[in-house]
């Protein structure tokens, strides 16, 4: 049996090494029998093309941001929204309690195993131009932003004009002034070299956006219970390994960046960060209310 595993991001990132460490488990533990060919480097093309795919079946698996995933499934939506975990332990402990694997299995209505969550850190702002340190510094700058309803609202109610675009068209679009800004988790903003066009990087950490490891419902409702069994167990274990990764590859990142002279910026105040963005977490209070409380409870 061969699954293709999409993933967006060069062979050594952290996610790509946790799908790596996962078709590396469901190889050996299934003695080879089950094959998942990894992917990388967006070789099967950008993440809402690649999810609709394997919402078709015609690609078997992704390893994906919930934030495009919102698209299909609107239940992923709430990751979007800014401020409102303290930290990466309250995701953790959210994601990793029955909400956060519920929000998981829900994926199952949109065609969607959710095998299970990746680290994703902290998105931040960055910008060519003069460093932003407040929101006023802000207005009416163009950024790039996932493609999510919810990221839109948030990032006009912070004064920027935002840019849905593929991941893979930033770094042109910085070059070429399309765009004043993007942002991302010092890994994606490293390894994608937009820091070599975008030299201000100011540390607000909007929002953590889960990643997620999915698979076509179909194909895995073709499954044995024993092969499910071993699937399921290869993502779960592979997870505490990409955590680790992860904050590896942070610390390192930040490093590099220091190193090649990028301004990294603090924030002045964050707390009016928090009161800009406030009247869109109430616009979507109706929607993602429970789900909210849920989070917060996990606080
Ligand atoms: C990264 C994420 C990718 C992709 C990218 C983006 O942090 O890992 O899956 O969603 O952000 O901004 O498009």
């Amino acid at each position: 049996m061969n699954l293709r595993l999409a993933e967006t991001h060069p062979e050594d990132y952290p996610t790509t090494l946790g799908d790596k460490r996962f078709a590396e488990l469901v190889g050996e533990r299934s003695d080879g029998r089950i094959n998942v060919e990894v992917f990388a480097g967006a070789q099967l093309g950008e993440e809402a093309s690649v999810i609709e795919q394997v919402q078709t079946g015609a690609i078997e698996m992704t390893r994906v941001s919930s934030s495009p995933m919102s698209e299909f499934t609107q239940n992923m939506g709430v990751f979007s929204l800014p401020f409102i975990f303290d930290d990466s332990e309250h995701m953790w402990r959210f994601l990793e309690g029955g909400d956060g694997q519920a929000l998981l299995d829900g994926l199952g209505d949109s065609g969607f195993k959710g095998l299970t969550y990746f680290d994703p850190g902290a998105r931040s702002f960055y910008n060519t131009g003069d460093p932003v340190s407040a929101v006023e510094d802000l207005q009416g700058l163009k950024f790039r932003i996932q493609q999510s309803d919810i990221s839109v609202a948030f990032m006009e109610a912070l004064g920027i004009s935002p840019t849905p675009m593929d991941y893979g068209e930033v770094y042109s679009g910085l070059q070429s002034g399309l765009i004043d800004g993007a942002e991302n988790n010092p890994p994606s903003y490293f390894s994608a070299s937009h820091y070599e066009v975008a030299q201000n990087y100011t540390l607000d950490e909007h929002t953590r956006v889960p990643e997620v490891l999915i698979m076509n419902q179909a194909a895995w409702d073709q499954l044995d219970d024993a092969d499910k069994e071993l699937i399921q167990t290869a993502a779960t274990d592979a997870t505490p390994f990409q955590r680790e990764r992860w904050n590896g590859q942070v610390e390192e990142d930040m490093n590099a960046l220091r190193e090649a002279g990028i301004n990294i910026v603090s924030v002045d105040d964050i707390s009016l960060w928090k009161d800009a963005v406030e009247p869109v977490i109430e616009q979507f209070e109706g929607d993602y209310g429970a789900v909210l409380d849920q989070i917060r409870a996990a606080s």
